[in-house]
Parts: C-alpha cells; structure tokens; sequence
C-alpha cells in the first residue's frame, strides 16, 4: 500500500456537478456560541416539524488563530434548514463527570420516533470511544453505549433492518492493520436493544476507494431510498507535496465526501460506489482559511419529500457549510 501511495499521481478532483453548493457556510464561530473558534462537523435530523442541528465548537480566537483544547457540542433549530439560531448551553456534559472522559465531539443524528439517537466520539484518558445517546428534549440524554476504543464515527440508521438497529462504525486499529498501512477502513455492527452490538461486518475499506490512500470512515446517517441505502463516507487522502493549509505547522490531508449505496434488505452489501469524490474542497471556506484546509467533513443528510437531498459537512474544521443534490442523481453515480 505505501509502494502504491508512492507512485499514485495526485489527481486534481472537482465535485460532480450534481452538487450545489451553498455559498456562504449555515453556521460559523461568528454565530454560534460565545468564545467559539471553530464551529463544525455537525450531524442534522428533522425532528417535531423543524430541524435541529447538533455541531462541534473548539474554544478559541479566531483572529490570532489559537485553540484552546476546550472542545463541547452544541444544539441549534432552524425552521428552513438554511438559517440556524444556537441554544446557549452545550449538551452531553453528563459524560465528563467521569474525570477520565476529556471531551465530546463530532455528533451525528438519527430520529427514529420522535426520539433523536446522537453517535459521538469521546475522547478518553484510555483512547477514543464512540458513543450513542438518547434524547427527546435535546437537553437530557440518556447514554446508552460507549465502545472500547479506539472506534468512532458512528452513524445510526434511520430505522431498523431485519429487527436490528444497524450502525456504521470506524475502528482504528494501529497494530493488526500495520502491515496495510495506513487505513481504518468503514465496519458495521447490529443492536437488538442499542446497548449491546455485535454481528460486526467489513462494509467498505480504504483499498476499495480510488481517491483514499489515508483512511475512509463513515459520515451522516444513511438515508433510505427505494434503490437501497444513500450512504455518505469520508475519504482521506495524504498529499506529500502540502504544507501548511491552516493553523497548524504542516497539514497534508485531504478529506472528501464519497457516497455508496447499501442494500436496503442486507446492508452489509455495497449495490456501487462512485469512484470519484462527490464533494471536493474547493472554495474560498474550504481551502484558503481555517483551522485545516481542504476539508470536507460530511455528518448530516436529509432527504426531503420532493427529492432534494440537502448535505451538512464542515469545511476546513471551521465552518459549518450545505450542499445540496437529487436524489435520483446521487443513486445515479453509486449504480454507474
Ligand atoms: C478526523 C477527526 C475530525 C476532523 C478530521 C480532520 O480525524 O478528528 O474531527 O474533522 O480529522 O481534521
């Protein structure tokens, strides 16, 4: 795999035309919360007739491009999807009355009866676990499985298949996988009850994606259609000839969207996958500010009654941006 990324020639990808972007991000750090740096990587859901938006915020300046390693996730409504109002507290707190657990972040949404499921990381004292909490308010939570570690990057379907709750997962296994290296590659596991899961299969790894040389891992909750399950993922590839592009000294990855189709009776089953990136970084918010450019984070997907297909991703790990496409045509590129 190395002797490949060696010799593979970096392609310039553009997002497929299908894609609308909208041109301004729905949410930044200017209008979310107080002291915030970086406001990204949100997963949203409809819920009781609006949308509800649950994002990350990184503490910080944003002028003088510091972070404060203050890290919480926060809930914001909207009645079009577009323009969002935050509420003031941060939610899932309960977590870090364990001084073990230092912080919650990278959220993901499903509703499933008017209860909303949220899949988030947590950043341990021994590793990163990913966890699934309950809530009908969006102020208490319920917490109903973490993993052992290091696994995140769940995304819950929106229903259950065959009488099973299904997750996407993204373990990172640092020394069974070395021989592959690198590549954390997208797992899916089955719950009869959301505490306890297991049945875990291989859905689609890192060798399997043309654009990902780095690592692959699951985005927003599958959406359910009639030709099976519009499935999101993040692909990363490293790009030797980058340097700075952003805060840091040195950022060298580059994260797209990519999306696959899953069989609606076996979701374990891949129907296709388009083998070029749906989303690349490209504009002004994704690749000439922020914490890390040429990011394209995808955690949120609705579908609406009339076919549009609107994507929440966060760009840069700074901004919270949508894009928007038909259905038809993203079912279109996984079965070409
Ligand atoms: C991943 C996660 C995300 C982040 C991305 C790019 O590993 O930490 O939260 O958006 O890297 O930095």
């Amino acid at each position: 795999m190395k002797e490949k990324i060696k010799e593979r020639e970096i392609i310039m990808y553009k997002t497929h035309p299908c894609i609308k972007k909208i041109e301004k991000p729905v949410l930044t750090y200017r209008d979310s919360v107080e002291g915030s740096a970086l406001t990204f990587n949100a997963g949203v859901a409809k819920w009781q007739g609006k949308y509800v938006m649950l994002f990350r915020n990184d503490y910080g300046d944003w002028e003088t491009q510091t972070v404060a390693r203050k890290v919480d996730v926060r809930v914001a409504f909207s009645d079009d999807g577009i323009h969002w109002k935050a509420e003031p507290n941060p939610i899932l707190q309960e977590l870090l009355e364990d001084d073990d657990n230092f912080w919650v972040y990278d959220p993901r949404l499903t509703v499933i009866d008017d209860v909303a499921y949220v899949c988030f990381a947590l950043d341990t004292k021994y590793g990163i676990r990913g966890g699934i909490a309950k809530t009908t308010d969006f102020k208490k939570f319920e917490v109903l499985s973490l993993a052992a570690p290091d696994n995140r990057n769940m995304a819950l379907f929106p229903e259950k298949v065959n009488g099973k709750y299904i997750r996407l997962e993204r373990p990172m296994p640092v020394y069974g996988r070395a021989w592959l290296e690198p590549g954390f590659d997208v797992w899916m596991s089955q719950s009869p009850d959301l505490r306890y899961w297991g049945d875990t299969t291989l859905i689609l790894s890192t060798d399997q994606v043309p654009f990902a040389d780095d690592k692959i891992g699951p985005a927003a909750p599958p959406v359910k259609t009639d030709e099976g399950w519009l499935t999101l993922f993040h692909a990363v590839r490293f790009d030797p000839t980058l340097g700075k592009n952003g805060w840091e000294e040195k950022w060298q990855k580059i994260y797209y969207a990519g999306i696959m189709l899953l069989d609606l009776k076996d979701p374990t089953k891949v129907i296709g996958i388009y083998d070029e990136p749906l989303i690349v970084p490209e504009n002004h918010w994704e690749t000439e500010v922020g914490y890390r450019q040429n990011v394209i984070f995808p955690g949120g997907m609705i579908l609406e009654p009339d076919g549009e297909v609107k994507i929440y991703y966060g760009a840069s790990d700074s901004f919270e941006c949508l894009a928007t496409a038909e259905v038809k045509d993203l079912i279109a590129l996984c079965k070409a």
